[in-house]
């Protein structure tokens, strides 16, 4: 299993720059490059990863996507006069040449190429790569766009060649539509493009009629594209959110690509000028996190926009320590997505029903008044003194964006990277422990009798389930006290130990916690209510009402030889979990569990996204290969096998949808349709 992180930055791609003026243009800037990388430097994250260096791509390579004429072409300009090149530059839209730039390009291709081997042949487990210029709206005969040429689409086609892929997922979180590779790909069944992009009902640039949610790709490459426009500025941490969860981590688990590539660009954060959107950049720590439970990790991150030189750098800062594995960051801000934002979810979820199993039962019936509903939105947004009003919000709001990105990193800057998962056991079970879990020494009898006499006196009455509950005690102090991230404990009783947890995180502080009880597990009553959310997943319906305030009972048996489950946790579960916003996620498996191995480590890792990644795994079985896994899904520096991929029948879709009716006015994360009841 590959471990590691690559990061790739050559200097010399800072060449690259405007010599005229061009209020287009002048964005594009060399400082991008040279301020993120000090920016990864200056919080000690450099060191911490593999450097790889770049190279340049061969023309052999640029001809896998472009032209040879526009190859020519661009080899041409690097012995041009200014004027020349002002000249050759006016061909294209929003493109400058400059004496370097061709050089600077085939070093962008070429640093996306040596990430790619360097993550295909198990070097590393992932990586980054900083390059200028950009790539994605890059197309085979074209410039456009501040790109030359399309480093993604190049880096894909390369894998495919050289590696033998089949199947490529590329993720383009950049917030323009990256029109180029989308030209690329639309006919290849084997590269699935998924885009988010402003679009403002076409107003916004590139302003294209094929950007929109309708455009699914053509021939054998129907349904391999993914277009997901944003039809208002201002969209944050719950849309961006929303989007991975109903729309494209369903249809990546279900395409299960071999490679992920992501077209890395941050004009889509705060502050941006281009994109005016409110993400912060802790976005990208979790928007990073879920994609690294494809692929089994393999996961190429390259630059491309990006131009609010702050909110950039802290992003790719965010990006950079995810794909470490260290902790996720906490998200801020309300976790409800807008009515716009759901409006362009549901769009592009109905135009890809046909496509995906996962979406077989989409209804679509809001189709036939659909032209009138974005005609009355595209209208409201035109209104001169809305439009005023939001102008004069987003200069007061300039002070304060510097201000916030100014603290972002204070903030969530981790003491000490606490990759830790702290565990339990009877000497020689070390060699059992995959990496970076510590074995922690049990307290002795009378630590935990003290303990138990004071605040746990009701919960355990006998001597002898007091003692199973002392690696529980151990594991949940050092995850307070932040020695460990997480931990895993095995115990005869789970729901006690869960129970005590719970208390134990309360007790300190501790405003928040989420429970997932899997199997049957004996509800603990009169356990901290109110600062629990309970979601128990188990066979038959929970008969006995349990006296806990939050309480939701999620019955699933997983479908036998394969694995159905991720559509509960995308849909239903994440979405719970990230509307609540735990300080602490305690997760017991109890006996019958009705999950197999895969999908409760697919549950955990998914978990880790939340509450700083502090999650406490207990279980009350003593299989070892599903504490192993699910330690190393904790440690996060390996991916679940996935298994084989089985669609979820009607009748838990329906099931599915059921629960999201009567859950999305308390937990609004679950919002995907507008129809009922928004
Ligand atoms: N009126 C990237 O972010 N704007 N490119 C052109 C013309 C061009 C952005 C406006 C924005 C290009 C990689
Ligand atoms: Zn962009």
């Amino acid at each position: 299993m590959a471990s590691g992180t690559a990061l790739i930055y050559d200097e010399e791609m800072t060449a690259h720059k405007l010599l005229w003026n061009d209020p287009i243009c002048d964005i594009e800037v060399p400082e991008r490059l040279s301020f993120s990388y000090e920016q990864l430097r200056s919080y000690h994250l450099v060191e911490r990863c593999v450097h790889v260096p770049a190279r340049e791509g061969s023309e052999e390579e640029i001809l896998l996507v472009h032209s040879l004429e526009h190859l020519e072409m661009a080899k041409s300009t690097q012995t041009m006069n200014e004027e020349e090149l002002k000249r050759v530059s006016e061909n294209y839209d929003a493109f400058f040449f400059h004496p370097s730039t061709y050089h600077c390009a085939r070093l962008a291709v070429g640093a996306a190429l040596q990430l790619v081997d360097a993550v295909m042949a198990g070097k590393v487990r992932n990586g980054m790569a900083l390059v200028r210029p950009p790539g994605h709206h890059s197309q085979r005969n074209a410039a456009n766009g501040f790109c030359l040429f399309n480093n993604v689409a190049i880096a894909a086609e390369y894998a495919k060649l050289k590696y033998g892929l089949q199947r490529i997922l590329i993720v383009d979180w950049d917030v323009h539509h990256g029109q180029g590779t989308q030209y690329i790909f639309e006919e290849d069944p084997s590269v699935l493009y998924f885009s988010w992009h402003r679009y403002e009902h076409q107003e916004f640039w590139p302003s294209l009629k094929e950007s929109d949610y309708d455009a699914v790709g053509l021939g054998k490459g129907k349904g391999f594209n993914i277009n997901l426009p944003w039809n208002k500025v201002g969209m944050g941490n719950s849309d961006y959110l929303a989007a991975f969860f109903h729309v494209l981590l369903p249809m990546a688990f279900e395409f299960d690509p071999e490679l992920v590539i992501v077209s890395s660009g941050y004009d889509s954060g705060i502050g941006d000028p281009e994109g005016q959107m409110n993400a912060t950049p802790e976005v990208f720590a979790h928007l990073t996190h879920f994609l690294m439970q494809l692929a089994n990790g393999k996961l190429c991150v390259i630059l491309e926009g990006g131009y609010h030189l702050k909110s950039l750098g802290e992003s790719v800062c965010m990006t950079v320590k995810t794909l470490l594995g260290d902790p996720v960051p906490q998200i801020t801000g309300e976790m409800a997505p807008c009515l716009s934002a759901v409006e362009s979810i549901q769009n592009v979820r109905a135009a890809h029903k046909p496509y995906w199993k996962c979406l077989a039962y989409e209804d679509t019936s809001f189709l036939q008044n659909l032209s009138t509903k974005s005609h009355l939105l595209k209208k409201a947004n035109s209104n001169p003194s809305a439009e005023d009003e939001s102008q004069i919000t987003n200069n007061n709001n300039t002070v304060k964006v510097e201000r916030f990105l100014e603290l972002h990193m204070k903030n969530i800057l981790f003491p000490v990277p606490s990759i830790k998962t702290a565990t339990t056991g009877s000497e020689g079970s070390e060699y059992f422990l995959p990496e970076h879990v510590q074995l922690v020494k049990e307290m002795d009898e009378t630590e935990i009798k003290v303990l138990v006499s004071g605040f746990y006196a009701d919960l355990v009455k006998e001597e002898k389930t007091l003692l199973s509950l002392g690696s529980t005690f151990v594991i949940l102090d050092k995850i307070l006290k932040k020695e460990v991230c997480n931990g895993i404990a095995a115990s005869p009783t789970a729901a006690l130990s869960a129970a005590v947890a719970v208390r134990h995180g309360v007790r300190f502080g501790f405003q928040r916690v989420l429970c997932v009880f899997v199997g049957d597990m004996q509800m603990i009553p009169n356990t901290e209510d109110g600062k629990m959310l309970v979601i128990n997943i188990c066979e038959k319906e929970q008969s006995r009402k349990t006296s806990c305030k939050h309480y939701i009972s999620l019955n699933w048996k997983e479908d036998a030889g394969g694995n159905d489950f991720f559509s509960a946790v995308l849909g239903f579960i994440l979405p719970v979990a990230y509307s609540y916003q735990p300080n602490l996620t305690v997760v017991a498996v109890g006996p019958n569990r009705n999950l197999g191995i895969s999908g409760i480590s697919l549950l955990v890792a998914l978990l880790r996204g939340l509450a700083e990644s502090r999650v406490f795994v207990v279980i009350e079985d003593t299989e070892i290969s599903l504490m192993q896994t699910v330690a190393k899904a904790l440690v996060g520096t390996s991916t679940p096998p996935f298994g084989i991929y089985v669609p979820p029948t009607q009748e838990k879709v329906n099931k599915i949808k059921a629960l999201r009716d009567q859950f999305q006015q308390e937990w609004k994360m679950l919002q995907c349709s507008v129809k009922d009841g928004i």
